[in-house]
């Protein structure tokens, strides 16, 4: 018979803080996930003898190294790119490509941890992976990311492929660092594979993929609503950031009928009372993604608005808030401001934004509260459906992928329910998503022996 380990939770985390030193955020999310899990698991001995929460918290390798590259002035300069294969069980790795200053080890770790869960979610057949870099794009030239791009593929390449690990974008990646890095995949195999997602339209990229991410948590938070006989109509709602999952969460929740009154960049935030509408959306598309400026320039062409140095926007009163910008960015005291300022629903559409603190608040709260695992899976869904159009070589259509893409947020949503319902009703998303994710990719590895 096998020795089973039935440690405590406390005990357990002990473990993980011992093994992972100095990777806080890591830590925050294994320990989001185990303060579910350990309850489901208590009377199920084969999840215990076979150490699967243990194992899952433990990546299948962390692949580190050096990218060297030449800036406009001649200088050589030196990051460090990583990628992180947490998970196979169900399906290659996957998972986005970070470059931004803040990029580390534990940050990539919690990530790689994270998507393993939320693919399992989505129903498709994908691992969790995770990488990316320390580079920072901000104030370089469009040939200095290029290069860069080059050499980070020129070592990744040897530990991807379409049916081992497909990376895609994330913050500071979008589609034209998944330009560079596809021609230099192409140039170094000479394969033309569906090896990266978010890939342009003209050479295998999908439909919608740019959109999905932030009205998949749309959707979702529309889904949470539905639950409670509500809608967004006429409600009020915070976004935070300014990038891809911000400016298209804010574009959705403007065609359902909501009014977006805030989104901020790592400077600040902008508070709009007018509301921000399509247009405007469409300029902060334009002025941070293709110029490349600031957040805060928004006041200067839009009078009414109002720019906060330095601050978040949680203290705006609001009905829903859309954290879209980055992990730990909404702190315990942010989530019960939020709270009292009557705000009914979150729906996260960055990776872990909200501190452990501020999930207990929300918890506490009993307000309709999605985490990103559960939320932002639009985006990774439609990076599997680009997949599936890649082997079969063939596109979808637009409408085709939109339906696919609610049908998917809807069965995630059907998922929390289905492991989240408390007794008397309400509904925990952060438990149910947490089981649900597991379930999955526990069954499969149990199904495997011990590897
Ligand atoms: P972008 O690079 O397009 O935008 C990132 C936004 O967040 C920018 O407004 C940026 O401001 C802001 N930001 C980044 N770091 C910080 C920081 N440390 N403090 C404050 N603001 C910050 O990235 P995405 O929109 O793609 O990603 C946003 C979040 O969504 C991330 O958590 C990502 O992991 C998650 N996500 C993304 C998916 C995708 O498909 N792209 C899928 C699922 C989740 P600034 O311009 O000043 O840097
Ligand atoms: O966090 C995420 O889910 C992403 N950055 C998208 C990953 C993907 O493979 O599309």
């Amino acid at each position: 018979m096998a020795v089973s380990d039935h440690v405590d939770l406390p005990t357990f985390m002990e473990g993980v803080n011992k093994r992972n030193p100095h990777q806080p955020e890591f830590v925050q999310a294994v320990q989001e996930v185990a303060e579910d899990i350990f309850s489901f698991i208590e009377d199920k001995e084969e999840y215990h003898a076979q150490q699967i929460l243990r194992r899952i918290a433990e990546p299948d390798r962390v692949v580190s190294f050096r990218v060297c590259w030449e800036d406009d002035n001649g200088n050589v300069r030196v990051q460090r790119g990583w990628r992180v294969q947490n998970n196979n069980a169900i399906g290659p790795y996957k998972g986005g490509l970070r470059f931004h200053p803040s990029v580390n080890e534990s940050v990539l770790k919690f990530l790689a941890f994270e998507q393993t869960f939320k693919n399992a979610l989505t129903g498709l057949p994908m691992g969790g992976g995770k990488g990316g870099s320390n580079f920072n794009p901000k104030g370089k030239s469009v040939r200095e990311i290029m290069r860069f791009c080059q050499s980070f593929m020129t070592e990744l390449y040897r530990h991807i492929g379409a049916d081992v690990d497909v990376p895609a974008g994330d913050i500071g990646v979008g589609a034209r660092e998944i330009g560079f890095m596809f021609g230099q995949y192409k140039r170094i195999t000479g394969h033309f594979t569906g090896v990266l997602t978010g890939k342009g339209l003209e050479y295998g990229g999908s439909l919608i993929r740019p959109e999905a991410t932030g009205y998949g948590a749309v959707y979702f938070l529309a889904n949470m609503l539905r639950e409670r006989g509500q809608d967004l109509q006429g409600k009020t709602v915070v976004v935070s950031g300014s990038g891809n999952v911000a400016t298209h969460a804010a574009e959705k929740v403007v065609q359902l009928g909501g009014k977006v009154v805030t989104l901020s960049d790592s400077g600040g935030f902008i508070h709009d009372p007018d509301g921000i509408t399509l247009e405007k959306i469409q300029w902060v598309k334009q002025h941070k993604t293709h110029r490349r400026g600031r957040i805060e320039d928004y006041v200067a062409e839009y009078t009414g608005a109002t720019y906060h140095e330095g601050k978040t926007p949680w203290g705006v009163p609001c009905d829903v808030a859309l954290p879209c910008a980055t992990q730990n960015e909404l702190l315990g005291e942010d989530a019960k401001l939020l709270v009292k300022n009557g705000c009914i629903a979150v729906s996260e559409g960055a990776n872990m934004p909200t501190d452990l603190a501020g999930v207990h608040v929300f918890k506490a709260a009993r307000i309709l509260y999605a985490p990103g695992k559960a939320a932002n899976a639009g985006g990774v869904a439609v990076s599997g459906l680009e997949m599936s159009q890649n082997s079969e070589r063939r596109a979808w259509k637009e409408s085709e992928l939109q339906q696919m893409l609610l049908d998917i947020m809807e069965g995630i949503h059907n998922s929390c329910l289905t492991y989240g319902r408390q007794p008397d009703g309400h509904i925990d998303y952060v438990k149910g998503a947490n089981i649900a994710g597991f379930k999955k990719v526990a069954d499969a590895m149990l199904a495997f022996g011990v590897v």
